[in-house]
């Protein structure tokens, strides 16, 4: 059948209308293109592209392509990027209640702090930040964190006096190194391996995919078990291009992001197993650590940064979930 060419401009030009709509959501990551949040946010872009019919999808910026935490940030909250995966460390001075998962030994177990966060608890969290400019889609994990050191171990506290640690940038962070006696160096994520290597500081501190992904184990050979936060990863949507979407796009958004949480668990438990291993066949010493010698100098950081009445009650419903 051949159309008349009349009806078939009509329908070149419904095409041209449909595709103008379609988006290419743009997502920013410092990880490389193998790290879980990396791979994760990827998937979430296929479930999306499932959803609406190929309308709508998600490419991902990874290592850094895009700026640092900070910077993506930024370009998020004007606009300028759709989604950028982050830490909840640089979200801390932004958005208060993102200090409480950061918050030292706040969870008892991996389990414990994927319940809170999959629930009600989580999503009054994520809910903070949309008065900032930021609609929070997820969180992901992030493990525990432990001090890693160059050039002596940290078995307890007393180990860590006087020591230069490299932190994330947040006022919460330096006060969380300064209770163990430890001079807080913050800096942006990229910076950590030549300041290790400098003598800049003389330890830094991560979960074992970032410990590995970065070759951090090369240099800074004792990963002390310490432990001592698993601040989550958080996955964040501008607010500015989010009020512009549909309902029905916001919906599809919202289940795409929360259906990727599982998927980057999956991924996530396999990355710290096989980390774990690359670090210790590249040499890194596990130490184990007094925790409960840690534990017990916190005190300050909760008194000084949990003064609101609201985030002192999302700690303690926190404490009372199974
Ligand atoms: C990683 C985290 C990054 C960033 C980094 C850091 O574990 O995935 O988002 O926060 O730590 O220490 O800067």
């Amino acid at each position: 059948m051949t159309l008349p060419l009349h009806t078939l401009a009509i329908l070149g030009a419904t095409l041209v209308a449909s595709a103008a709509q379609a988006t290419e959501f743009r997502s920013s990551d410092i990880h490389p293109d193998d790290y879980p949040t990396v791979l994760a946010v990827r998937h979430m872009g296929e479930t999306l592209a499932k959803a609406t019919g190929g309308k709508h999808t998600i490419k991902v910026f990874a290592k850094s392509a895009l700026g640092n935490e900070k910077d993506t940030i930024e370009q998020t909250k004007l606009g300028a990027l759709a989604m950028t995966r982050v830490n909840v460390a640089p979200m801390n001075n932004i958005c208060p209640a993102t200090m409480v998962p950061t918050m030292p030994f706040l969870f008892r177990s991996t389990e414990h702090m994927r319940r809170v966060l999959d629930g009600a608890i989580g999503d009054e969290i994520l809910k903070d930040c949309e008065s900032q400019g930021f609609i929070g889609l997820a969180f992901y994990d992030s493990g525990s964190r432990s001090i890693y050191s160059v050039k002596k171990p940290v078995k307890t506290i007393a180990d860590t006096k006087g020591m230069k640690i490299r932190v994330q940038q947040s006022d919460l962070w330096v006060a969380l190194m300064e209770a163990m006696g430890a001079n807080a160096t913050p800096m942006p994520f990229g910076e950590v391996y030549t300041a290790l290597k400098t003598g800049l500081v003389d330890a830094a501190e991560n979960n074992y995919p970032s410990y590995e992904s970065t070759r951090h184990f090369e240099v800074a050979k004792f990963y002390n078990k310490t432990e001592h936060s698993m601040a989550p990863e958080i996955l964040l949507f501008s607010k500015k291009v989010w009020d512009g979407l549909s309902p029905e796009e916001q919906k599809q958004i919202r289940a795409a992001a929360k259906e990727s949480v599982g998927h980057m668990r999956k991924l996530w438990d396999e990355r710290e197993a096989k980390s774990l291993e690359m670090v210790k066949a590249g040499g890194a010493q596990v130490i184990e650590v007094d925790k409960a010698g840690f534990q017990a100098a916190m005190k300050p950081v909760y008194d000084k940064f949990l003064k609101d009445p609201k985030l002192q009650d999302l700690v303690r419903r926190i404490g009372e979930v199974k």
